[in-house]
């Protein structure tokens, strides 16, 4: 048990918190002080059921001993090499188990150390293949609205999450948005894929229309859109946004930053929706959020694009100080050692139909608008108050937390994405919590 219990920072200034309203938090912080599979420790000793995985990425649960001594051991025995011009081992293992694991087709991996640098890395991987076959006109990037692509210059670019956007400029050029995907209209309560909304991919067609599909570089979308409050794709969208991006030789860029690693009870969303991109950025969930790590998954005819001139030359000017350091890349792969013996990138299917079931019983509680599933991920919409957005969620987040689970709320939405080592006494718990905290807040 941690030594810090009840120990209190004496001044908490000088942290500017990341995504965090800074005052509010320090007049009355929320401290997590330890970690044991599906739970915190807060500061005051109470445990707190986890249901959003850290933040959508600790899947196997906290403190696993195998992920622990895998980092204990690798930091002890080599503790960093440099990734350029050099190499070591583990990097190359966990490379080939990656490649494994991963939807046919995708052979290559570049490491990075988060999702806003896998969508950087991703988007400049996508830029540089057309320009290195010679078809260098194709320099536009399509994002969608809504859209969470991590905070960096190219990720705000073809995001489309306005509060992250607003405040920095021009942000990158060359850049269009798919309309978003939520009819809420047509598709309030649905369980699982909603049915209506496919036709929304077509837009593709009058966008590249538009700009020429000569100009046109790669789409990126979020399989199913997280941050934003979780938008899950209308059946067949997916589909046809991959047929509209073959036909004009777009390359498709998933970002499975939060949907990689058995979020929806298959390995990847690719592997939910029978749709393989071109180009997947991960991270997360990459390391069971134990160590900063992300990984791009490449297809073999990209990586190949590269692989040309004169063989002492760098083919891909892009890499990072800490790409597929040896700490992150034990962490790694202990991570798929330990889904796989635990069967954790299936299990989210089992648990599915329970984990629907339980969280539309909320349909009726106060304030509901819409619920949403899919594997083992839930958001609950709520009215929002008039004339005050996001309060009413943020209420909601304040007094689960005192109810003792954590959950996540973005604009006026309830986020949920436990563990993958969820247990259904724990899922009641979380959903018997949420019942009680509707009732009561505003
Ligand atoms: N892409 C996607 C799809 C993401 O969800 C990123 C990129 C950026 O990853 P990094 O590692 O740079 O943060 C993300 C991150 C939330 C929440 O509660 C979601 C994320 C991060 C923090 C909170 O919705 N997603």
């Amino acid at each position: 048990m941690s030594n810090r219990l009840n120990v209190k920072p004496n001044d908490l200034s000088a942290f500017w918190m990341p995504f965090t309203a800074n005052r509010q938090f320090k007049q009355a912080p929320r401290m997590l002080v330890a970690a044991k599979d599906m739970h915190y420790t807060a500061d005051d000793g109470r445990r707190i059921l986890d249901g959003t995985a850290g933040l959508w990425c600790v899947n196997a649960g906290h403190c696993r001993p195998r992920i622990t001594e895998a980092i204990q051991k690798q930091v002890a025995e080599l503790d960093y090499a440099p990734a350029f011009q050099m190499g070591h081992p583990i990097v190359f293992e966990f490379a080939n188990r990656l490649v494994d694991m991963a939807p046919a087709g995708l052979e290559h991996v570049f490491f990075t150390n988060s999702g806003s640098e896998s969508v950087e890395t991703a988007l400049k991987i996508a830029l540089a293949y057309h320009r290195a076959r010679g078809d260098g006109a194709r320099f536009r990037l399509i994002g969608r609205e809504r859209g969470y692509h991590g905070v960096n210059f190219g990720g705000i670019s073809v995001g489309g999450i306005v509060a992250n956007r607003k405040m920095f400029g021009t942000l990158l050029t060359g850049v269009d948005h798919l309309p978003h995907t939520h009819l809420p209209g047509r598709n309030a309560f649905t369980r699982g894929e909603p049915e209506h909304g496919a036709e929304l991919a077509d837009e593709l067609e009058r966008i590249v229309a538009l700009h020429d599909a000569s100009t046109v570089a790669a789409v990126i979308v979020e399989p199913v859109a997280g941050s934003t409050g979780v938008l899950i794709p209308p059946k067949g969208y997916l589909k046809r946004l991959r047929e509209i991006c073959d036909k004009h030789g777009i390359l498709l860029i998933f970002d499975e930053v939060i949907t990689g690693f058995g979020r929806l009870g298959a390995p990847f969303a690719a592997d939910y929706f029978d749709v393989v991109p071109d180009i997947m950025t991960t991270a997360k969930g990459v390391t069971n959020g134990v160590i900063p790590m992300g990984a791009v998954l490449v297809k073999k005819e990209i990586h190949d694009a590269f692989m040309n001139g004169p063989e002492h030359l760098i083919e891909f000017f892009h890499g990072y100080t800490y790409s597929g350091n040896p700490i992150a890349s034990a962490a790694g792969l202990a991570t798929l050692e330990t889904y796989k013996e635990e069967g954790l990138l299936t299990r989210g299917a089992e648990l599915a139909p329970y984990w629907e079931e339980a969280l539309h019983s909320l349909k009726d509680a106060p304030h509901v608008i819409d619920i949403r599933n899919i594997g083992l991920v839930g958001a609950i919409e709520l009215e929002p108050i008039a004339g005050q957005p996001t309060r009413r969620a943020f209420s909601a987040f304040l007094k689960a937390f005192e109810k003792g689970v954590l959950i996540r709320t973005t604009g006026d939405i309830i986020a949920l994405s436990p563990p993958l080592i969820v247990e259904k006494s724990h899922i009641d718990m979380i959903v018997d919590c949420l019942k009680g905290v509707l009732d009561e807040i505003e």
